[in-house]
């Protein structure tokens, strides 16, 4: 039975003191490998209270609510909550466009805003977030938490190796990091010169865990083999991911593990999401675990939006269970996933993506019928001797025809017309597709210190 007290509380109140001896497995080990029925009476006792406090409070949810005559007394069952209609990023950018700056869903008093994070805006105008101080000792306390899960302890020192900017990944990962009482070193990425910098003092530093995206973690390696020194000279025994796919793709995930030495974490939901963590893999490394009682999950099927059984593909629709300063009530992500509630050796309950999120809906590209991902093209090119990290998928449109040209690097001295064919197969095997493939000199395709565009969509860009 699980305590009580945590099904009274709510918004939860946690003993921000509170540590797991460091030879525990888990952190709060009567919720994480609680029975089914405990857990989901837990989430359900959180997701009727954020849904309360969403219609007493957002002007958002009581507007989107009240025009389908849904009151948050509807909500009696986690069935129940499969009804509660999904919110979107569009819905949102309106919303806040309407009452800029900050949108009708802020819950909390101007005056208690602690920190203002936000999108890069890439795809428009960026999405501001405000957190109240509560929510963020929150959000810290639930990172840490989870940071445990894969063996993160006290001794460790973790270097931060992403935008210290209103990208919350980073700062997201600094405040789990203190929470769990770890040093940090928050180096940052982006500036010109970083990566040589960041190689140097790693060699003298040699903090045991890295935070940033995979695509950055190859490239520092490129960066640190170029200027001689092996990566494993770093001695990370963990390096942990978010931001894009790769550390679930499984020839990213070995190449990773080989090139430093130490185990890839695979973790990361989106930005309104926080705490973002609620997709991290255990120190297993069987795929993500979704921790139910921080973030719901549900997966659901693009088209109709109902729920997708377990073992099925759909897209990830995120609640966070805990947030009173910008509550987000069924997220959707634009995801695409399996998810399953196979059990993991760690023991805890939580459903799995095991392999992660493997694409977007929208950079999903369709080839005679099928449907490609770049993660799938990522497994193949990783995987091959002679190649470099780096690829793209290029996108035309012959006639009717959607063609998909994948350019890479060589390494080495492989003879190129073997290569290419190999190449051909392999993808050939992996996607049932056959794709023209471009072979360039190491070095040609562009480098990110960031998040990595693997998708350039030309169909659009003719006559
Ligand atoms: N995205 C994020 N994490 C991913 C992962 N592990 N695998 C595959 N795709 C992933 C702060 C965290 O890093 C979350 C984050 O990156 O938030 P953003 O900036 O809002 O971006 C969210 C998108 O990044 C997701 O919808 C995924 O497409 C991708």
């Amino acid at each position: 039975m699980l305590k009580t007290s945590l099904k009274q509380q709510w918004p939860p109140k946690y003993d921000l003191q509170y540590q797991p001896d460091v030879n525990e497995k888990y952190w709060y080990k009567d919720i994480e490998t609680a029975s089914k029925e405990d857990l989901d009476e837990l989430i359900l006792f959180k997701v009727k209270n954020v849904m309360k406090y969403a219609y007493e409070h957002s002007g958002f949810y009581q507007r989107k609510w009240s025009k389908v005559g849904l009151h948050p007394n509807d909500i009696n069952s986690l069935k129940d909550f499969e009804q509660v209609p999904i919110t979107t990023k569009a819905e949102v950018r309106e919303d806040l466009e309407e009452y800029a700056p900050f949108g009708s869903n802020v819950c909390i008093p101007y005056s208690d805003v602690h920190r203002i994070h936000g999108t890069s805006g890439t795809t428009g105008k960026p999405t501001v977030f405000s957190f109240g101080k509560e929510d963020w000792e929150r959000i810290a306390h639930q990172h840490a938490r989870i940071m445990w899960s894969f063996g993160m302890r006290p001794s460790d020192l973790m270097f931060i190796a992403s935008p210290l900017s209103l990208y919350i990944g980073s700062w997201g990962a600094l405040i789990g990091a203190e929470r769990l009482g770890a040093k940090t070193f928050p180096f940052g990425a982006g500036q010109a010169g970083q990566t040589e910098k960041a190689v140097s003092w790693l060699k003298e530093v040699k903090p045991t865990v890295f935070y940033g995206t995979p695509s950055y973690a190859l490239y520092l390696a490129e960066k640190a083999v170029e200027l001689g020194v092996d990566p494993k000279e770093f001695g990370f025994r963990i390096l942990f991911f978010s931001g894009e796919p790769g550390a679930g793709v499984p020839s990213t995930k070995k190449k990773i593990e080989d090139l430093f030495g130490g185990i890839c974490i695979d973790s990361g939901t989106m930005a309104e999401a926080t705490p973002w963590m609620s997709n991290t893999e255990c120190e297993h490394r069987t795929g993500v675990h979704l921790w139910q009682d921080v973030v719901y999950t549900e997966v659901v099927d693009q088209h109709s939006k109902a729920r997708v059984p377990y073992g099925q593909e759909g897209v990830p629709v995120y609640t966070p269970l805990e947030r009173t300063s910008q509550p987000v009530i069924r997220y959707w992500s634009g995801d695409l996933t399996t998810w399953t509630d196979e059990p993991c050796q760690c023991g805890r309950v939580y459903p799995r993506l095991p392999k992660g999120i493997y694409g977007r809906i929208d950079d999903m590209v369709t080839v005679r019928g099928v449907n490609v991902y770049a993660s799938l093209i990522e497994n193949v090119v990783r995987r091959i001797e002679g190649l470099g990290e780096e690829f793209v998928m290029v996108v035309t449109r012959e006639k009717i025809m959607d063609e998909v040209t994948v350019q890479c690097e060589t390494v080495g001295s492989r003879d190129e017309n073997e290569l290419r064919q190999q190449i051909s197969k392999e993808l050939k095997r992996e996607t049932g597709v056959t794709f023209v493939v471009e072979l360039l000199p190491l070095g040609t395709l562009e480098r990110t210190q960031f998040k990595a565009k693997r998708v350039i969509d030309k169909r659009n860009f003719k006559e």
